[in-house]
């Protein structure tokens, strides 16, 4: 079955991983896919435990979503700073957190990196520049201005990367946000990681504009679309994105088109789609596209 959703899978074909590949070093495919190895198998683990109810609260996994981190990761610079929603296991670990200390955290231990007293939504690690995980849907995306106005304040050349889903573009926040970082010119990158639901809301069911990169452009926010499988796709997109933001130059939105394999949280059976379309996205697996170069 064809996928019929507002998002389609970019095929990695031959021909663009070699002439991708040919940018890249080796030692940097290696770093992704351990990254990105990682992270799939915390968060497996992670939802073996949270099956065997070893801990409690809420949890979701961003299997499949892991480019987007990875490519991040490798296209920053210590002193930057990135937030995200309640989606968080990933970011800090690819930005080079312990898994320890987070495990810790899941369980409840005041070794945790955040003494216990998040849980799995609530991930945070000043060290790493990771302002957190946040539960209330589009709640980061203002304060990701209020890091970036921060920065700029003090002088700094660090940027701010707010990271949210499709569903949380339409908090209304939102825009006044796009106006304020616009008009005063903030450092601040916007990242949409658009799986394409938001639960069991897919974007066709949520808005007449369904390619979600355009929401920038009412505020000339340079903006685009971004191949979320690929983390040479997103490297490229976020060190330009950076560069613009140091320079002086204000925002960036990126809609950073990905998918996840697993439910919204641990409890979804998932009605909403078909596994046609998850074994289609997952065709495009970026861990398995690494090991393929790095081979
Ligand atoms: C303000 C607010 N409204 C509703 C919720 C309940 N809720 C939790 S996750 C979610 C869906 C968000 O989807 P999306 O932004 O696409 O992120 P994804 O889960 O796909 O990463 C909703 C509605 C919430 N946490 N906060
Ligand atoms: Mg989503």
């Amino acid at each position: 079955m064809a996928v019929k959703t507002a998002n389609k899978p970019t095929k990695n074909t031959k021909k663009a991983s070699a002439s991708q590949s040919s940018k890249f070093t080796k030692d940097t495919y290696v770093k992704w896919y351990k990254d990105m190895l990682l992270i799939r198998k915390f968060e497996e683990k992670t939802g073996q435990l949270y099956i065997q109810q070893k801990f409690g609260g809420f949890c979701h996994l961003y299997i499949g979503q892991e480019a987007i981190v990875a490519g991040t990761a490798s296209a920053c610079k210590e002193g930057d700073k990135h937030m995200t929603a309640y989606r968080d296991h990933a970011h800090p670990i690819a930005l080079g957190t312990d898994p320890r200390v987070l495990m810790a955290e899941l369980y409840g231990r005041s070794t945790g990196c955040s003494k216990g007293k998040g849980g799995s939504m609530h991930f945070f690690d000043k060290s790493k520049g990771f302002m957190g995980g946040h539960g209330i849907v589009g709640a980061q995306i203002a304060m990701g201005a209020g890091v970036a106005f921060a920065e700029k304040y003090a002088g700094t050349d660090n940027v701010a990367f707010v990271s949210m889903g499709d569903g949380a573009v339409r908090q209304g926040a939102l825009h006044e946000t796009f106006n304020m970082a616009m008009n005063w010119k903030l450092p601040v990158i916007f990242i949409i990681e658009n799986n394409n639901y938001a639960m069991g809301t897919s974007v066709e069911r949520t808005t007449n504009v369904t390619d979600l990169s355009k929401i920038g452009l009412s505020y000339d926010m340079p903006s685009r679309a971004v191949n979320g499988m690929s983390p040479e796709a997103v490297h490229e997109a976020i060190a330009e994105a950076a560069e613009r933001a140091r320079k002086g130059d204000g925002p960036t939105l990126l809609d950073i088109r990905t998918y996840r394999y697993k439910g919204h949280s641990m409890s979804d059976p998932q009605k909403y789609r078909s596994k046609d379309e998850v074994a289609e996205w997952m065709e495009q697996d970026p861990i398995e596209h690494c090991l393929r170069v790095i081979k």
